[in-house]
């Protein structure tokens, strides 16, 4: 059996908190090797990089979602129940629910309202000076993703409902008040959709049917029950929360236009230039670093041993900066993407595998889509400067700074 490397500190949870992002593939590459182990909340871990590492990661048969998720992640992020706890029958049933809200039609009316919205803000921007494209992509999005997905939301509720959804996704990899406050935004929004998805089979509250407040609030598991109302609300966040956070990659998207003007003028009118500048942006900018899983039962990889119940934590952003896979990962070329044959392990910042049969995330498309209407209304529906302000990414940081502060100044619609 061959030794893996390992971590010789007792454990190294916080250095994990302050490296970020680096984390596992610093030690990767210190160790010369794609797998390790250390200690994470005091407890053997295995980390480890690279698509062949990805393909171990999505093989059901190893690996099991169910007391993977650390319990600071499921109190702000993802919630308790959800799906991306379950394993087998449980897994499939639930993962069957959310993909079927993503048909293409509804990936389309949610980027047309998405178009209409940020049309119709440009007015309000122009008038209000410079404006934190973050902030403002928050609140545009809450309100377009709960129209399309049949959550009632009065207009006075958008920004603290927004304000929410933005610190539950900021919350699970820190300490202090930004945790604290993503604990509560977590409990709050919690009880709201519990409530709306309790009006909603009271027949109280409408759902137009295929919205995801429909699916979700109807949905019978293979015993014919309807989901408890608490999971309900968790799924249906898990909706709503992750549509918010494309402002992240549109931020970065944004970032990028600015640090490589030559791709604003690529990308206009050109779908396969914005597809390519799309996938670079969720190559290179780091946002979801890893994912989690514990060994179903003990086997051999590679010369090493994964006894069973083992944390075992997956490379997200390494593997997108794998050099094997990636030249010259550290520049930014959305021309990589040209003619690429990529497959399901390769480019994984949101998971990899199948997105029915594994944990691969349920709003790719969607996340793609979002993000190629953005950089096209950044480019051609509206024009704006960049006032100088420190654009530096702060890897370090998990999710990742600057583009939570990007400033947009002069904005005004494209002649
Ligand atoms: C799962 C990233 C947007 C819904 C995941 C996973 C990642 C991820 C890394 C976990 C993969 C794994 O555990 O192996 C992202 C990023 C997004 C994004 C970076 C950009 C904003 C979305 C959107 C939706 C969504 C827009 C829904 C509309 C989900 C769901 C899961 C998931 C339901 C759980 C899937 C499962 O456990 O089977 N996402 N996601 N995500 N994502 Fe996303
Ligand atoms: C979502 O809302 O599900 C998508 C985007 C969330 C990004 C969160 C980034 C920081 C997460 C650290 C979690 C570590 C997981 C092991």
């Amino acid at each position: 059996m061959a030794t893996m490397p390992a971590d010789r500190t007792p454990d190294s949870t916080l250095a994990l908190l302050r490296a970020g992002y680096r984390f596992i593939g610093e030690r990767c590459d210190r160790y010369g090797s794609d797998i390790f182990q250390t200690r994470i909340l005091l407890a053997p871990t295995i980390c480890l990089r690279g698509r062949p590492a990805a393909v171990l990661f999505y093989d059901n048969e190893r690996f099991q979602r169910q007391g993977a998720m650390p319990l600071r992640v499921q109190r702000t992020l993802t919630g308790r129940g959800g799906v991306q706890g379950l394993d087998g029958s449980e897994h499939a049933d639930r993962k069957a629910m959310l993909m079927s809200i993503m048909t293409p039609t509804a990936i389309r009316q949610l980027g047309q309202l998405f178009d209409e919205e940020w049309r119709a803000r440009i007015p309000a921007w122009e008038a209000a000076g410079p404006v934190t494209l973050y902030d403002e992509l928050g609140r545009l999005l809450t309100r377009v993703v709960c129209a399309w997905a049949g959550v009632p939301l009065p207009t006075s509720q958008v920004d603290r409902r927004a304000v929410d959804l933005h610190a539950m996704i900021g919350a699970p990899a820190m300490v202090g008040p930004r945790h604290w406050r993503g604990l509560l935004a977590r409990r709050r929004a919690e009880r709201w959709i519990a409530g709306v998805i309790e009006r909603t089979r009271l027949g109280l509250h409408p759902a137009p049917g295929g919205t995801a407040l429909a699916v979700i609030a109807e949905h019978r598991d293979a015993r014919g029950m309807l989901l408890p109302r608490r999971i309900a609300a968790v799924e249906l966040l898990n909706v709503l929360r992750p549509v918010v956070a494309v402002d992240q990659y549109i931020a970065f998207a944004a970032l990028a236009l600015h640090d490589h003007p030559a791709w604003r003028q690529r990308v206009r009118g050109d779908d396969e230039a914005t597809e390519q500048f799309v996938q670079e942006v969720r190559r290179y900018y780091p946002f979801f670093p890893m994912a989690a899983a514990r060994v179903r039962r003990s086997f051999d990889w590679q010369g090493h041993h994964f006894p069973r119940g083992r944390r075992v934590l997956l490379d997200l952003y390494g593997t997108n900066h794998h050099p094997t896979l990636w030249p010259q990962p550290e520049l930014f070329r959305p021309e990589r993407f040209a003619g690429r044959r990529g497959d399901a392990f390769d480019l994984i910042p949101q998971g990899g595998g199948d997105h029915w049969a594994g944990h691969r995330c349920a709003g790719e498309w969607i996340t793609i889509d979002l993000m190629k209407r953005a950089v096209t209304n950044l480019t051609t529906t509206m024009r704006y400067d960049v006032p100088v302000q420190n654009l530096a990414l702060d890897l370090h940081r998990m999710p990742a700074l600057p583009p939570v502060d990007l400033t947009l100044a002069n904005i005004r619609p494209a002649d």
